[in-house]
């Protein structure tokens, strides 16, 4: 057996098939990282990233902001895709060249082609963030895969099935991990565990996840 395979605690690093339309394409955003850094930057500068509230009253740990046409918030009042900012009632940044060629390159070597993304929700989390099981289910089309970019510090993905109570399996997403998911796996349940400490590189102490959707 070749253990470089395999993380320390056992999770398969290999591309995984995680369902009939759902996979991990390991290291295909790496030749894109560096030429999106400052688009990030400068949508950061323009839309910080911020720790919003679930409907429940919870804040999230992870801090969010988006680019795009429409953007994912929630408040108090609900989760919803609006075309302004609430902070600042401006568009939001618009969604960079360099974002839209590498969300479009991972739809197709998913087997999505013509994936036009209107919507970027970009999270970022530090070590102790995570995201609990949900569905993404805010979007007006299921039709349209999502696909998510992984860059910085190590996530271990919980990937569940169509009913809350199903067995998950675990991902490691690393530096550079693409997965796209659509069809009929396009409304799993999915979370996030609190991320382990760690340093990355080029992002330090974070983990930065882009997530392409068809939201409008
Ligand atoms: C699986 N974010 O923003 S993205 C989210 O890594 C979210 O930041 C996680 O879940 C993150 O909503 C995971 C990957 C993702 C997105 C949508 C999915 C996985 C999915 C929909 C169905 C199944
Ligand atoms: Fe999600």
């Amino acid at each position: 057996m070749n253990l470089d395979l395999f993380a320390p605690d056992d999770i398969p690093l290999l591309d995984v098939p995680l369902g009939p339309r759902a996979v991990v394409l390991r290291g295909l955003a790496l030749p894109y990282v560096e030429a999106l850094l400052p688009d990030l930057d400068r949508i950061f500068t323009a839309a910080p990233p911020r720790h919003m509230v679930t409907p429940g009253g919870f804040r999230m740990s992870v801090a969010l902001t988006n680019c795009g046409a429409l953007g994912w918030t929630t408040d108090r009042r609900g989760y919803r895709y609006s075309d302004t900012d609430p902070q600042t009632g401006q568009c939001w940044p618009a969604l960079p060249d360099t974002f839209l060629s590498l969300a479009r390159s991972a739809a197709d070597a998913a087997g999505f082609s013509d994936f036009q993304p209107d919507a970027c929700l970009i999270n970022r989390y530090v070590p102790g963030a995570g995201v609990s099981l949900h569905q993404d289910k805010n979007e007006r089309n299921f039709d349209a895969p999502i696909v998510s970019v992984s860059m910085g510090i190590p996530a271990v993905f919980l990937f569940g099935g169509l009913q809350r109570s199903d067995r998950a399996q675990r991902v490691l997403l690393q530096h550079g991990d693409v997965a796209v998911w659509g069809g009929p796996d396009r409304l799993r349940y999915h979370a996030v565990s609190p991320l382990k400490d760690a340093t990355h590189p080029l992002f330090g102490a974070a983990r930065i996840n882009l997530t392409f959707r068809q939201a409008g």
